[in-house]
């Protein structure tokens, strides 16, 4: 069976399910929304995102709008319970976007059957894969935007004309790359790129978002650049929405470090660092 064939098998089956990972605000250790992230099973090409969604993608661009529009359906089915404590962040493949019609119908209808409201969904658009039409997505952009959706430049720093793209869809939210982040402690150039991508974030009116965030070294030295926000493994790894929702889990995890105004990971951190960072307790 092709990879086209095994996926049309497992979306009509429905095996498609959605966890969520916190994206944190580094100043005051609040939450600022929850990335939907697809899951499927195990050993199948729906267990590896990359290889359907990413630049060397085995898929058809048609059935990528319909695994789309499935994750999009799971993604707000269960996300609305996370909707009170911050935005949802939802990863759209551009040529998707590009069938604005088909788009907007899906996004309506869902959002009235989760009671969601747009200006709580931020579209995550990857970097990752090359915009075939950016005057078009970016009028398509607007058209979502004026109805209150926001967007995140998603991988940014990893592939196709990041700065080009920063100009046209104008991104609320810009996502730098986890490869940015990695052992930034240790790296003066990556230090210096984050924090110019911080400040010109900022000057067009964005917020950067650092990904992949797995050391309290890591976040330290991003909190020392002013990075305003971080999502990864250091904060939690991708869980259900049911259970981001279990009262005091999330203050648990986040608020002692700031309120305490203690270094995470240092002397006296309930949560400890290292690679890994803190595992939500089940
Ligand atoms: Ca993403």
């Amino acid at each position: 069976m092709t990879t086209e064939e095994q996926v049309r098998q497992l979306l009509k089956h429905g095996y498609i399910s959605t966890a969520y990972q916190p994206i944190v605000n580094l100043e005051n250790g609040g939450i600022v929304g929850y990335e939907a992230l697809m899951r499927g099973p195990k050993d199948t090409p729906l267990s590896h995102p990359g290889w359907i969604f990413g630049p060397s993608s085995r898929v058809s661009d048609g059935l990528i709008q319909d695994l789309d529009a499935a994750c999009i359906a799971a993604s707000l089915r269960s996300g609305h319970m996370l909707v009170p404590a911050g935005d949802l962040f939802i990863n759209v493949h551009i040529s998707t976007l590009l069938h604005l019609r088909k788009m907007q119908s899906l996004f309506e209808n869902l959002l009235d059957s989760s009671g969601i409201p747009p200006e709580a969904v931020v579209i995550e658009i990857s970097e990752r894969t090359k915009a075939p039409n950016p005057r078009a997505l970016s009028r398509i952009l607007r058209t979502l935007r004026r109805r209150g959706f926001r967007f995140a430049l998603d991988d940014f720093g990893q592939a196709f004309s990041g700065l080009q793209h920063l100009l046209w869809f104008e991104p609320e939210f810009i996502k730098i790359d986890r490869a940015f982040v990695l052992g930034i402690q240790r790296s003066a150039r990556k230090q210096a790129l984050v924090a110019g991508v911080a400040t010109m974030a900022q000057k067009l009116g964005g917020q950067v978002v650092a990904e992949g965030v797995e050391t309290s070294e890591e976040l330290l030295t991003l909190m020392a650049l002013d990075v305003p926000m971080a999502q990864g493994y250091h904060f939690g790894r991708p869980q259900s929405a049911l259970f981001w929702t279990a009262e005091g889990k999330v203050k648990a995890i986040f608020r002692p470090w700031f309120q305490a105004g203690a270094a995470p990971g240092g002397n006296g951190s309930a949560e400890g660092g290292g690679r890994g960072g803190p595992q939500p307790v089940n």
